[in-house]
């Protein structure tokens, strides 16, 4: 096996920068189960301004902070509407059904994104006693598992007007946010106006070690830090990991350009192997989700051997994904290598 591993899994995996570790070093901290740390209570305050909202709260996980929006805008037995392959669905442990006794009612989107059109016909809203009735509409921006998609501007107004027209708060999935508005050459603020909630993450693509920002009216984020509690949430001198997130917040969006170039590049180079399938046009942002004509897991671990790591997200679709710590030139050698694998498997076929 190759000594030099090139981790294309997930931007989960990168580390905090230099900068992130000297801020960890010298952060003011208090106890957050008082809000007495200043350093968090910076890094609440200035995520509530840059997405032009009252307040924010920090919270481990993007699965912690969905959760609690969830049971934030819902009642026992009410459905979520939220896309058929959507994080919340596949990815957070039934945790609906569990802290909130919500069900999730699925509706398919075009490469993961859902049109008004789409969703209307899935809400039961008119109050009929003997139907579920909706509670909470559910939009993730990027789509992961679609291969970081992008909701457009427009669309997103569309579903927030259409959420309104009914009566339904809406609350935003943006665990990659930054990157969709990195895309559209737009700012989050702008890009989730008028949704009720908006949870984003830090310790993906913007390389914080740990957390994750919920961000509404006052009212939400003060009954969201006893959600938090209650889910054994509630951290004390976090701030040394609030001081990473502030330098995340900050000073790494502006660079997630280069990881969607890295992305494109490798999308190119992977359309030109044969037994993989994907249409560089398609990638939008940091996730490449490609095809193949052999077995996913299989291929997923001819590539460790060279080298390699990626994750196999279905039987025949392998996902890569590019951040900060993966350069031009690594993905340039990714690619190489993942030919290399490819064809083993077509010659073990
Ligand atoms: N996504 C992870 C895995 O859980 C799949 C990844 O490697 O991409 N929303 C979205 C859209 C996400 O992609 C993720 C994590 C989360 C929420 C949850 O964030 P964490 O991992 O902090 O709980």
């Amino acid at each position: 096996m190759s000594t030099d591993i090139i981790d294309l899994r997930s931007d989960t995996v990168t580390k905090p920068t230099p900068a992130m570790r000297a801020a960890m070093a010298s952060a003011e901290v208090g106890d957050d189960v008082y809000s007495e740390d200043p350093t968090i209570n910076r890094l609440e305050a200035r995520a509530a301004e840059i997405f032009g909202r009252e307040a924010s709260i920090f919270v481990p996980t993007g699965s912690m902070g969905n959760q609690i929006a969830l049971r934030l805008h819902t009642t026992q037995g009410q459905e979520v509407v939220c896309e058929s392959r959507s994080h919340v669905m596949d990815w957070e442990m039934g945790m609906a059904a569990v802290f909130s006794g919500c069900q999730l009612r699925t509706v398919v989107g075009h490469r993961g994104i859902l049109r008004w059109s789409d969703v209307e016909p899935a809400l039961a809203t008119t109050g009929l006693y003997y139907k579920a009735q909706t509670g909470l509409l559910w939009v993730e921006n990027t789509h992961n598992m679609a291969g970081g998609t992008v909701t457009p501007l427009e669309v997103m107004r569309e579903m927030v007007a259409g959420a309104r027209s009914r009566g339904l708060p809406i609350h935003l999935d943006g665990a990659r946010i930054f990157n969709a508005a990195t895309a559209l050459g737009t700012d989050v603020a702008t890009l989730t106006e008028g949704f009720d909630t908006v949870n984003f993450c830090l310790s993906k693509g913007l390389c914080a070690p740990v957390g994750s920002l919920l961000v509404g009216s006052h009212a939400q984020i003060e009954q969201a830090r006893r959600l938090r509690k209650a889910l054994g949430g509630g951290m004390r001198q976090a701030g040394v990991l609030a001081a990473a997130g502030l330098i995340a917040l900050e000073e790494m969006p502006h660079r997630l350009h280069e990881d969607h170039e890295n992305a494109k590049l490798l999308a190119t180079a992977v359309s030109c192997i044969d037994g993989l399938q994907i249409d560089p046009a398609e990638v939008e942002t940091n996730i490449v989700i490609f095809r193949t004509e052999c077995d996913a897991a299989q291929l997923v671990a001819a590539m460790k051997q060279q080298g390699v790591l990626a994750s196999a997200t279905g039987p025949r679709s392998v996902r890569l994904v590019t951040h900060h710590d993966v350069s031009t030139v690594a993905c340039e050698q990714a690619a190489k290598r993942i030919a290399v694998a490819a064809a083993q498997q077509v010659s073990l076929a």
